[in-house]
């Protein structure tokens, strides 16, 4: 029997993709759509400016929104939420609704709390562990369970063969960011054009400290941060989607580029598990000109991380180019991939 689900921010620019990533899923039954007093009672298709180049998903159109209210009649039989919400938002409601149902949450608001776990599958699903320490501390039935940052995710994807071959001692990267990673309100600032905004708020922050967490190791029942340096320069370009970085890597052992490649096209540990959003999590291409934004951000459904020019730095060890579909790999698609590996592994 198929598992329950609602989204929470259904109506936003990351719940869009939760919903079309949702609606017609094998294992979960996409039940409430829930967003502002300003949608709620309208039909999804009234409710709902859709910014995705795919059609609305039929199923859904005719659903009607309701007001995210966690104790509403609706949730009663929701297993599980996906939350799309903005963060402030997201830091209110979303322990409500971790009284009694498991809480995927794309928000930033509880990702560096202590006994709140910040999974890539593909990277350190062992982390699923701190949802028992949840429990025992904030005595709740269900959980909540974060997903990284869009960037953090297409660099720690990267990063994670490297560290468990070769170990890493810093780390440089500078990201070209498209405008849907801003929300509904990036995607207007398409008036961008000719033109590059250097700074993205709290994001450095973010992908400098999710990334230590992620790469650290669970050990006597807390999260030990990895201890490499990271360093990271955020920048806002005129792209719809797919957020592109040039990634430097210093590594313990001194690895070279043919090494790195063989690492990351080897890199593939949920290969076997059959999860319906799954797709290999690194694919690299050879040209030179690759990976581009419009070109490879949909290599794999959206879900692979696409790396290409791994070659040789005098500063770092190497250096390499990847491309990550930000709102499908990088937001909706993290957190349903890490929803579909709960289910299937430790239900
Ligand atoms: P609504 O469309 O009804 O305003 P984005 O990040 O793209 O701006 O999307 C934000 C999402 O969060 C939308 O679905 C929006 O719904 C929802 N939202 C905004 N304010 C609230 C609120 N006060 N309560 C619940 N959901 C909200
Ligand atoms: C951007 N990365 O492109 C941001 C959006 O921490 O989930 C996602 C912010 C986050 O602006």
């Amino acid at each position: 029997m198929k598992i329950k689900v609602g989204v929470l921010g259904a109506t936003g620019l990351v719940g869009q993709r939760f919903v079309q990533l949702l609606a017609d899923h094998p294992m979960f039954s996409l039940e409430v759509l829930a967003a502002s007093e300003r949608s709620a009672g309208k039909t999804y298709k009234e409710a709902c400016n859709w910014y995705l180049s795919e059609g609305m998903p039929e199923s859904v159109k005719d659903m009607t929104v309701i007001k995210t209210d966690p104790k509403a009649k609706e949730f009663e039989d929701v297993d599980i939420v996906f939350s799309a919400l903005p963060s402030d938002l997201a830091k209110e409601l979303e322990p409500k609704f971790a009284e009694d149902k498991l809480v995927f949450s794309n928000a930033s608001a509880y990702r560096m709390e202590e006994d709140v776990p910040l999974i890539i599958p593909e990277v350190n699903e062992d982390h699923f562990a701190l949802i028992d320490i949840q429990r025992d501390n904030r005595k709740w039935d269900g959980a909540i369970i974060t997903n990284p940052n869009c960037s953090t995710i297409c660099l720690c994807i990267t990063l994670k063969p490297i560290m468990d071959n070769f170990g890493l001692e810093s780390v440089f990267v500078s990201t070209m960011q498209a405008v849907s990673g801003a929300g509904y309100n990036g995607v207007p600032s398409m008036g961008i054009l000719d033109n590059i905004i250097p700074y993205i708020k709290k994001e450095e922050e973010k992908m400098e400290t999710e990334s230590l967490k992620i790469l650290g190791k669970f050990e006597d029942n807390k999260v030990k941060f990895a201890d490499f340096k990271v360093s990271a320069s955020c920048h806002r370009v005129p792209v719809i989607d797919g957020h592109l970085e040039a990634i430097f890597v210093k590594t313990s052992e001194g690895a070279e580029p043919e090494e790195i490649k063989e690492v990351m096209e080897k890199f593939d540990p949920l290969k076997d598990l059959d999860l319906p959003t799954y797709a290999k999590p690194i694919v690299i291409k050879e040209e030179e000109d690759r990976p581009q934004p419009r070109l490879d951000r949909n290599t794999g459904k959206g879900m692979s991380i696409v790396v290409g020019r791994i070659r040789k730095d005098k500063i770092f060890d190497v250096k390499y180019l990847a491309l990550e579909h930000n709102t499908i790999r990088g937001a909706a698609g993290a957190s349903v991939l890490n929803a579909e590996l709960y289910v299937k592994k430790y239900l």
